[in-house]
């Protein structure tokens, strides 16, 4: 019986150890990925409701800190040395770039920056430590990283269908790296492109090869065309 038990509890503690990351402090990850979303792909699940129109652009979603072999590391708001998010100190500049490459469908966009960075900043320095550093990187990467139109020159073209392998290949053609291609599901169980992923080398913010292929995608996959267009 005893020995049952000692089983028993060293077994449980296998499936903990490999079930869940390591203890996330003092913060050590991977790699980083800057995560694009398709706006129509996030207000026609049915779930949330859009408040603004959605144009022909991805834009950000967050700069998430990344494990090889674990989930995504987010929500470490128990990091004695996470910063709350100051909409105060961003300055002008950033501010109005954010409005432009990071918009909140749902609501105020100080909502949606402050929620990305207590969530995935707090968990890695030097981003939970410097809050102006966490969203220039990502803005970095939004600003020169231009994917509906990277779609667009190969042939891929909002209101198609498409294919994870088609994405990931011009992608892959215009930047020199594979992005990781994520799916949900629209309001009449389409399966479509959600998210781009494209991912960084955490000391030197160099690009890198996503590990990861896809998330979520049976081929083929809906690329929904927005209502509104006249931001193009
Ligand atoms: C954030 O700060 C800007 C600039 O000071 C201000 O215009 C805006 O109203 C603030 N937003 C919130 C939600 O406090
Ligand atoms: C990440 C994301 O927005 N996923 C959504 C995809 O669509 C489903 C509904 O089908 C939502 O529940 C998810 O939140």
């Amino acid at each position: 019986m005893k020995m049952n038990l000692l089983l028993l509890f060293l077994a449980a503690m296998v499936v903990r150890a490999t079930s869940q990351p390591p203890n996330p402090f003092p913060l050590p990850y991977d790699y980083y990925s800057v995560v694009f979303q398709w706006a129509k792909s996030v207000y026609n699940t049915g779930v949330n409701q859009c408040i603004k129109p959605t144009f022909p652009a991805f834009t950000l979603h967050g700069l998430w800190p990344q494990w090889y072999r674990f989930p995504p590391l987010d929500d470490c708001r128990q990091n004695p040395r996470s910063a709350n998010f100051e909409n105060a100190s961003i300055p002008d500049p950033v501010r109005n770039n954010l409005i432009q490459y990071w918009p909140n469908m749902y609501g105020p966009n100080e909502a949606f920056w402050g929620h990305e960075y207590e969530k995935h900043g707090s968990c890695v320095d030097p981003f939970y430590s410097n809050q102006l550093t966490y969203f220039v990187t990502a803005l970095r990467v939004a600003t020169s990283t231009d994917l509906y139109s990277i779609l667009a020159a190969a042939g891929i073209l909002c209101g198609n269908p498409t294919t994870v392998g088609a994405v990931r290949t011009a992608i892959h053609a215009s930047t020199g790296f594979w992005p990781t291609v994520q799916c949900n599901r629209s309001i009449t169980r389409t399966l479509q492109l959600l998210q781009i992923y494209l991912c960084f080398n955490k000391i030197t913010n160099v690009p890198m090869d996503c590990p990861i292929v896809q998330k979520g995608c049976i081929d083929p996959i809906d690329y929904p065309r927005p209502i509104i267009w006249q931001y193009l």
